[in-house]
């Protein structure tokens, strides 16, 4: 148990606040290869999204952050800094951050800057190099921040660090929680109400219901960035994989799912043709295509039956104007 107390700044005396060593709990490189063939042996076939996050993936996925289609950052860190002070209120002093797939930590300072007295960072993602520089890069920010980088696959069972602190406040931004369908998001709370303690909480990014034409926009953006992130899987198969895929005879596309209520992306076979990994073949009719991402978008009501299932209730909500996003703040119920 490492012992941290910190009610103010403590440098250290050459001024630069380091993350200490990142605990690697990544998956291996065969869990990619067996997804990957029982995915794509699947009808329909699939590939899971968290694979995107190779560290190229990761910096693609920055790059949809800045882009004018893309709302649900910029309204989620408008909200986070609008209601900092609220946010932080409700998370309380001395609150370890748990912080799953944590990305560039960018939303996560607005947060720090505001909280009392944080214990501590633990920032989660599947990305290591990535991880370990955003980790590096917050605490030369944070002097006397205890910051503990996790390399872990946050839907897989793992034990973050323990580092002392009153309460561990989970921190989930982004609308990750939309990957999920609703059984595999509703067991994904019970984990994190786990994760949390009794004493603890959940901040959470939950993205809403809204005009059809805006989210298809906000998933095939003009500049084909988003098209060039859910194409990166295939680079990451052929490299990590040895898999032969054509990136020219795979196309984006991403839809709008009325009754789920999700975004659905895939890469689509221009083609009939056949693409190996290991001794495999995988045969592809033209029209054919590869599910690699959900985006789930709630009503409050809806993310809220959704959370009480996990035995999690919501006490704090902020929204934009136009009801666009949401931040949600929750303890056990
Ligand atoms: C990981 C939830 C933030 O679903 O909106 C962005 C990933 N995919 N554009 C989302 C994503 C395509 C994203 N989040």
């Amino acid at each position: 148990m490492l012992e941290v107390q910190r009610h103010s700044p403590r440098p250290r005396p050459n001024g630069l606040n380091k993350a200490l060593p990142l605990v690697d709990l990544a998956p291996a490189a065969s869990d990619l290869r067996r997804d990957a063939l029982a995915g794509l042996c699947a009808t329909p076939k699939t590939l899971p999204c968290k694979y995107f996050y190779d560290d190229h993936g990761s910096w693609l996925f920055d790059q949809i952050c800045t882009l004018p289609e893309y709302y649900p950052t910029r309204t989620e860190l408008v909200i986070s800094r609008r209601y900092a002070a609220e946010i932080a209120a409700a998370c309380g002093p001395q609150a370890l951050l748990l912080e799953l797939g944590s990305g560039s930590s960018t939303k996560t300072r607005i947060i720090l800057d505001h909280l009392r007295a944080p214990a501590g960072y633990v920032p989660v993602d599947i990305a290591r190099d990535f991880l370990r520089h955003a980790a590096d890069e917050l605490a030369a920010a944070y002097p006397g921040l205890p910051v503990v980088p996790v390399c872990a696959d946050f839907t897989q069972p793992f034990t973050p660090p323990a580092l002392a602190a009153r309460r561990t406040i989970v921190y989930f931004p982004g609308s990750t929680i939309g990957n999920f369908t609703a059984d595999d998001a509703a067991e994904l709370l019970r984990t994190i109400a786990g994760l949390m303690g009794p004493e603890g909480g959940l901040l959470i990014g939950v993205d809403l219901r809204k005009d059809p034409n805006m989210l298809v926009r906000a998933y095939n953006d003009a500049r084909g960035v988003t098209a060039a992130f859910n194409l990166n899987l295939l680079t990451r198969l052929n490299r990590e994989l040895s898999a032969d895929f054509d990136l020219a005879h795979f196309q984006h596309r991403a839809t709008w799912d009325p009754t789920p209520g999700r975004i659905e992306m895939q890469l689509v076979s221009k083609r009939d043709q056949a693409v190996h990994i290991d001794d495999q073949s995988i045969e592809f009719r033209a029209g054919e295509p590869i599910r690699t991402e959900y985006s789930h978008k709630y009503t409050l009501d809806q993310f809220a039956s959704m959370a009480s299932t996990a035995g999690l209730a919501v006490r704090k909500v902020w929204t934009d104007h136009a009801r666009l996003f949401s931040v949600q703040y929750l303890t056990r119920a």
